[in-house]
């Protein structure tokens, strides 16, 4: 049962009163020693009498004790991790250490390392209560977390210790990692950018928390079988999974369906009666902070109904009846929608949508209320941000809570629900702006709708003020869009229910100024919009992920600290002409090729050779991002190569082209590109005249852990998505940030790291932002103009090279039919040269080790601690508050 997963633990619910948040009173320490004396305390019993729904009790006898094993830390000795992993062994998963097995081993260690984190959280949210801190809640529909266990060892700094103790029963710990599955409750860039988002908090001391939503079902398993992507569900949750603590206590009813009353004595006030109220179950995942006591929350919410069990029905037997409404409930919170930057506009994605702002929007009011303070404080105690418009609707309500629930007025209500709300935007592309259409909203969400019409009508109102008579302004910036039926445009209800707007790159949030945005700049002030740079994880996306070349920066730093402080890398520098480094540098690099190698046969069967230049591109497939381009030019290499004369092949650099990534499962061209890729690596393989000159790679269900294998080990990574289109990109920083070189156009994040680590350390081509609609205006009344390269791509595809040319045809068709949206035929050209000139360069080795070791020394930027320090200071107005030495 996965709902039940995390009550394998072995901890004992002493305050379980509703809707509370945590304090340390919620989980003993394992202490060996005192384990005892607490269990038989008087205190303790005490608690228990009150029974499972009392109320946290006002401490009314000397429980000094209690708190001093609350806050002391665990000991860190390899005889008490040993102890506690043979209690978790045995009395969370009742095995005897002569029956464990490698994932029982993985899951009491990963178990024992959690009540450490645990009473950390407990500490950290403790410390955050009692001083009043200021607190940021990220609000996403995605955090695509990966793995914790490695990164929870390393945060506590308990590697080897775990080390030691699973290598006395008989057990290696890179193979007890292997145990763990990923969390991988998030699409793409956007729910990995929460997850390094939310660590970053937590190692840097800010009081933050994210909110998401506990899918049964994370980011669907990919086989390919055939050439062609097939789908599987994850059913992640099927082993128990330590890393969520559930939380009944924590638990709200959401409303759906329904009448509105008005309340006569007001003229915006209403209450909204519905039968339809699901609960929403707090689940919390700890965030292990590195070099820290600070342990970060994600807090996600689980969907069951409030009617659990229809006795009548049962007793009359309807069985199916008398849980039909426990599936219906279950339903909203079953699976991830498999969708990155689209937007399918699914009545089920609605409500999954409600359910989360609305429990989180309880919550955050709930801790509020607790303070004590007035309404009007909610903005110096909380501040939230919207991971793009997935999480719109906490805007509508909150402003429902303020006004029918605390009776504010709308002026009260909507001043300080803009003061606590900022949205990041993460994509300009049509296809992924969320709008409602006006009859579904209003009938699944009555008060909202008329919550968001009156935001509407008070906002053009007061545009019509400043803009007399312009009709078209108001018809462009108003949140109803009036088509038939109208939509609600989700971007503009989050632009106007919050103080500052960002986008995630330079160029990105330019773009948006000039483009969607463009009206609310002149009408709002320019100053609203603003740019945060995205960032990554210094702990998973180097540290965790490369521990050779993570050795060498702290050789060359004198210490770790670089792990939380990434301008230090910076001193890498020192080291460029130093050959022993700039060998065992090149020997991380080469290791981690094998690596990855090794990962390639075991889940493709090919065999590739890790001394050829490794040209990777993973990330989801999507025309914008033009992997297509990517193979036609690999169909363009096999061609040349078949021209070649044994001698002159032997003189070409060998290259080992490698893909991976999802397509969504309803994007028929995404999955073509996926067979097509599969069908050049079949035929190129298998051709003995290309042996180890050519290969392609596919490798199947890239997820975060396969990214951490992948990643460290390219030469070269491709990020070409048609200039403008890429809001970022993160995985340009993770690779660079790995040693890896960048084959790019001028988009997204590509250009910031071009300009931090130098424009020799990176190979651009392609057209730019600017010139992209004088193109395609172009291509929509001209036929395009193939080069001869990528002409004789076509050619061999069209001659049944590949199998069945009919398979292919509307790939080709998008581009000589469909006006080349995304310029395929426009920057082919360059794109070859790009290759070229990455060819020559690897053929230098002493310059190509160079520009690794320049590249990552200069990567300070990306740090996602860059980037939460940057929305901390700008946006949030938090301050790190460290738990350490805070005298609990
Ligand atoms: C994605 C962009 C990426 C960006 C991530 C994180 C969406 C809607 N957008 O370029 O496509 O890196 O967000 O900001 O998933």
């Amino acid at each position: 049962m996965s709902q039940n997963a995390g009550y394998f633990s072995s901890s004992i619910p002493l305050n379980t009163a509703k809707a509370t948040t945590a304090s340390s009173a919620d989980v003993p320490t394992t202490r060996p020693t005192s384990l005892k004396r607490v269990l038989s305390g008087p205190a303790l019993k005490t608690m228990l009498a009150g029974g499972a729904h009392s109320q946290p009790k006002t401490p009314t006898r000397d429980d000094s004790e209690f708190r001093d094993y609350a806050h002391s830390e665990i000991s860190r000795d390899v005889a008490t991790i040993k102890y506690s992993v043979v209690m978790h062994l045995t009395a969370t998963f009742l095995r005897t250490p002569a029956s464990i097995d490698s994932a029982h081993a993985y899951l009491a260690s990963a178990f024992s390392v959690r009540d450490r984190l645990l009473q950390r959280w407990n500490l950290t949210n403790e410390y955050h209560d009692k001083i009043g801190a200021k607190r940021v809640y990220y609000m996403s529909l995605e955090f695509l977390i990966g793995r914790t266990f490695d990164n929870a060892l390393l945060a506590l700094g308990l590697r080897e210790e775990y080390s030691k103790v699973l290598g006395d029963v008989g057990f290696c710990l890179e193979d007890i990692i292997d145990e763990e599955r990923d969390a991988a409750l998030g699409n793409g860039g956007l729910g990995r950018l929460a997850a390094c988002y939310v660590d970053s908090m937590a190692c840097s001391n800010y009081p933050g928390w994210g909110y998401g939503l506990r899918y049964k079902y994370g980011m669907f398993q990919q086989q390919i079988l055939n050439g062609y992507q097939v789908e599987a569900p994850d059913c992640w949750l099927d082993t128990p999974n330590p890393w969520e603590f559930p939380r009944p206590d924590v638990t709200y009813p959401v409303k759906f369906y329904g009448h509105l009353v008005r309340d006569p004595h007001s003229a915006h006030r209403y209450k909204w009666e519905s039968d339809v109220v699901y609960d929403a179950m707090a689940f919390d995942v700890p965030v292990p902070g590195y070099g820290t006591t600070n342990v970060g929350n994600i807090r996600l919410w689980s969907c069951k109904t409030n009617t659990l069990f229809d006795l009548n029905k049962f007793n009359s037997g309807d069985y199916q009846g008398a849980t039909g409404g426990q599936v219906a409930a279950q339903i909203l919170t079953d699976v991830l929608y498999p969708n990155d930057n689209t937007n399918d506009g699914k009545e089920l994605r609605l409500r999954q949508e409600y359910l989360f702002c609305s429990a989180t929007m309880q919550d955050i009011m709930a801790r509020f209320r607790k303070t004590g303070r007035p309404l009007s404080e909610l903005p110096d105690l909380a501040a939230i941000q919207l991971n793009d418009t997935h999480p719109t609707l906490g805007v509508p309500e909150l402003m429902r809570i303020l006004i029918d629930d605390e009776g504010l007025s709308w002026d009260e209500a909507w001043d300080i629900t803009t003061r606590t709300f900022a949205f990041t935007n993460h994509t300009i592309l049509p296809e992924a702006m969320e709008k409602w259409p006006v009859p579904m909203l209003d009938k699944i969400l009555p008060r909202h709708m008329g919550i968001i019409y009156d935001i509407n009508l008070f906002f053009l109102q007061k545009v019509e003020k400043q803009f007399p008579g312009d009709r078209e302004l108001l018809s462009r910036i108003s949140i109803i869009e009036e088509t038939n039926p109208q939509q609600v445009r989700m971007a503009f209800l989050a632009c106007v229910g919050s103080h500052k707007v960002n986008g995630v790159a330079a160029i990105h949030s330019d773009i948006i100024k000039q483009t969607i945005f463009k009206d609310f700049v002149r009408i709002q002030g320019v100053d609203k919009f603003i740019n945060k740079t995205n960032g990554v994880s210094p702990r998973r996306w180097m540290n965790e992920c490369n521990p050779d070349m993570s050795d060498l920066i702290t050789e060359a730093v004198g210490d770790r600290s670089w792990v939380n402080d990434l301008t230090k890398v910076k001193q890498l520098e020192d080291r460029i002409e130093d050959v022993s480094f700039r060998e065992r540098w090149w020997a991380a690099k080469q290791k981690n090729k094998e690596r990855l190698a090794e990962y390639i046969l075991t889940t493709t069967g090919i065999k590739v050779s890790a001394h050829a230049l490794f040209d990777v591109q993973v990330k989801r497939i999507h025309e914008y991002k033009r992997q297509l381009m990517n193979i036609f030019s690999v169909i363009y290499r096999y061609h040349l190569l078949k021209q070649m004369s044994p001698e002159q092949r032997e003189r070409e650099v060998p290259r080992v082209v490698i893909f991976a990534g999802k397509a969504a499962s309803g994007y028929w061209v995404a999955k073509q590109v996926i067979k097509l890729i599969n069908s050049v690596a079949e035929v190129v393989n298998s051709d003995e005249e290309i042996g180890d000159v050519l290969k392609v790679v596919f490798i199947p269900d890239y997820s975060v852990t396969a990214a951490e294998v992948i990643i460290p080990a390219s030469d070269i990574s491709q990020h070409i998505s048609t200039a403008g289109t890429e809001a970022s990109g993160t995985s340009n920083m993770k690779f660079v940030l790995n040693g890896g070189i960048i084959l790019g156009t001028v988009d997204g994040a590509n250009i910031e790291i071009g300009e931090e680590i130098g424009e020799e350390q990176i190979f651009f081509f392609g057209c730019l932002a600017h010139e992209v609609e004088d193109f395609r205006h172009y291509l929509r009344f001209n036929q395009p103009k193939p080069d001869a390269a990528l002409q004789t791509a076509f050619d061999m595809i069209q001659r049944n090279t590949f199998g069945d040319a009919q398979l292919f045809q509307p790939l080709i068709d998008a581009i000589m039919r469909g006006g080349d949206v995304y310029l395929l035929s426009v920057d082919f050209p360059s794109y070859i040269e790009a290759h070229k000139a990455v060819e020559e360069a690897y053929r230098n080795h002493d310059e190509w080790v160079t520009k690794s070791i320049l590249s990552v020394a200069r990567m300070a930027k990306f740090s996602s601690d860059r980037s939460i320090q940057e929305y901390a200071e700008e946006v949030w107005n938090i301050e790190p508050q460290p738990v350490l030495n805070c005298g609990l």
